[in-house]
């Protein structure tokens, strides 16, 4: 492709708005425009690596037997009011009326509209296992879009729907799909790790996240150095190794003065006690209940394991009147004993421990030598704390890292909660009416190309590893006015695409300078640089972009050495 006949916009400054590096790039490198808030024009670059990314999952969701279709993007209201989603979501589901004042909305997700259709075809337990899937946008109306492609409120998704007859053909769908996953995002060539993630709202009992690992990502996972065990930091378990002793008998409660001491930190220097001898009382209002939960002063709540301990659709902290009506005390002084909640839970690590500072529901007081059971009325003790660096790993006591990352995949065990609410049921082998078992199975597309470059860049510019580069080579005339760098530059294009290399071909009348910025910019694998001095001493250069090394080839090895040079790039993606 000539570039002097293709559309590459890029730019010289990081867009103002453009927060993070993937964003930056992907507007610099000319591959996005913003249309408005959220939502993006993917110029022809982007739309290429886009439809690359779209290729290699559609090639192995085939593999693994999944078959594609095309749902629409709007989606009738009543289907939803059928499945209960309706008034469960709120502002993110974009709704709006037809000319008849029919209720639709554009779809975020298809689980009713794959229900829907599934229920009308299949009947018969013959019928089954299916696994259907489409690549089609997504919309969810989020209050701040942000970070270009990362989070836009239109998007891209590879989004898959299995149905079977048993929990074991269900578990069967899991297992192909992660397999597929694993075997989409190592030939995209990215480094990814599948982890055990939170199922949240939508339901089922077991779902794993793929996250593509970047320091700017916003999830952070808990990755063991010894075994396999990876999880989202929301759902990494913590397990205690063995119980510890029980402790010495705890002198009784006993009332401090601190004044205008509220935080941790604060009351820890003020009482000259460290801050694991402090247990913190958290004030939640979980669907209008009054709930109270202790962890220890040097540990983090973990939010979305206490909201499963709770099965509560609406999990929030207590509001500062509602701390001052409960505790009878302002913010900071909230404590286990004599406190007007519904329920006091408290994270495992306190069950053998005591001797603890705690809030004593007094402006500017505390309580020495708290212990758990004997002072509150604990209702149970649970694994509800962030598990952090210090823990072991929760399967093989080893020692685990936290590690950032960006979700690109997410799939689920579903289980019945669509086919049940929407009737999708087949007749079994003894005519028995079932409903049908399913799983459902999302890829980021657009979000992939965004994780892809947090992943790989350095400050010239995108690095792209070859299977989602837009272009397999960049080809660079340095002054094309020189008839010999022209014509030679135009002979290595045509004998490159040839060979089938798709070759991006800068034949622009600009600068040199301008023309190795934009290549290290864009980011292609493999540059083939044309240049006058070079051609006199018979040679032209190839730069390989992820490492910047330069290698000269004689003019008669272009194309077998650009081809061993290629070979040398696919490796180091163990590709
Ligand atoms: C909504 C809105 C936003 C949503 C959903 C529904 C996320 C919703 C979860 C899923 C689960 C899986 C199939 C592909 C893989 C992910 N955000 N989810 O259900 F109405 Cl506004 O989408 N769906």
């Amino acid at each position: 492709m000539l570039w002097s006949k293709y559309y590459i916009p890029t730019l010289k400054e990081d867009p103002a708005e453009a927060e993070i590096v993937s964003h930056k790039l992907l507007l610099r490198a000319g591959m996005i425009r913003k249309l408005t808030s959220g939502i993006y024009i993917y110029l022809p670059l982007g739309w290429k690596a886009l439809q690359k990314i779209s290729d290699i999952i559609r090639q192995e969701m085939n593999r693994f037997g999944a078959i594609e279709i095309r749902m629409p993007a709007v989606q009738p209201g009543d289907l939803w009011k059928e499945s209960g989603r309706w008034d469960v979501y709120g502002r993110e589901l974009l709704r709006f009326q037809d000319r008849h004042g029919r209720d639709y909305c554009l779809g975020p997700t298809h689980e009713e509209v794959i229900t829907d259709l599934v229920r009308g075809e299949i009947k018969s337990y013959r019928q089954l296992p299916i696994n259907l899937y489409q690549i089609q946008t997504k919309f969810r109306d989020e209050i701040r879009p942000r970070f270009g492609l990362m989070r836009g409120r239109e998007f891209i998704m590879k989004d898959a729907y299995s149905f079977d007859r048993d929990d074991q053909g269900a578990t069967k769908s899991y297992e192909d799909m992660y397999a597929a996953y694993v075997s989409i995002f190592e030939k995209l060539g990215l480094k990814f790790r599948a982890v055990e993630a939170d199922s949240g709202p939508i339901g089922g009992s077991f779902s794993h996240e793929f996250m593509v690992l970047a320091e700017t990502g916003e999830d952070t996972i808990a990755v063991c150095t010894e075994c396999d065990f990876a999880a989202n930091l929301e759902k990494a378990e913590v397990k205690y190794a063995d119980t510890p002793d029980s402790p010495a008998d705890c002198p009784e409660l006993e009332k401090v003065f601190t004044p205008d001491k509220h935080s941790v930190e604060e009351v820890a220097k003020f009482l000259k006690v460290p801050e694991e001898k402090i247990v913190k009382t958290l004030l939640y209002d979980a669907d209008g209940q009054a709930v109270a939960v202790l962890v220890r002063g040097d540990r983090e709540l973990n939010e979305v394991k206490l909201k499963n301990l709770l099965d509560v659709i609406d999990l929030r902290l207590a509001s500062a009147e509602q701390v001052q009506q409960w505790s009878g005390a302002p913010v900071g002084f909230a404590g286990p004993v004599g406190l007007n909640v519904d329920v006091i839970y408290a994270d495992q690590e306190l069950m053998f421990d005591n001797d603890f500072v705690i809030g004593a529901n007094e402006k500017d007081t505390h309580y020495l030598h708290f212990d758990p059971r004997r002072d509150a009325k604990i209702k149970g003790y649970y694994d509800l704390r962030q598990i952090t660096e210090s823990d072991p790993c929760p399967r093989c006591g080893a020692k685990i890292e936290l590690t950032k990352g960006i979700e690109v995949g997410h799939i689920f065990k579903l289980g019945t909660k669509y086919s049940e609410a929407l009737r999708a049921t087949f007749l079994d082998e003894n005519g028995k009416e079932r409903p049908m078992i399913m799983g459902c199975y999302g890829i980021g597309v657009s979000r992939v190309l965004a994780a892809c470059i947090e992943q790989n860049h350095d400050e010239n510019g995108i690095i792209f590893p070859p299977p989602i580069a837009p272009f397999d080579a960049h080809l660079l005339a340095l002054n094309p006015k020189d008839e010999l760098v022209k014509d030679k530059a135009s002979e290595i294009y045509d004998a490159l695409t040839a060979q089938g290399i798709d070759c991006l071909f800068d034949d622009r009348l600009e600068r040199p300078g301008v023309k190795f910025k934009d290549a290290d910019l864009i980011g292609l694998p493999l540059q083939i640089i044309v240049g006058a001095r070079a051609l006199q001493r018979g040679v032209i250069e190839i730069k390989i972009r992820h490492s910047g090394e330069k290698i000269e080839l004689g003019l008669d090895e272009i194309v077998s050495g650009f081809q061993e040079v290629q070979k040398k790039v696919f490796e180091f993606y163990r590709l």
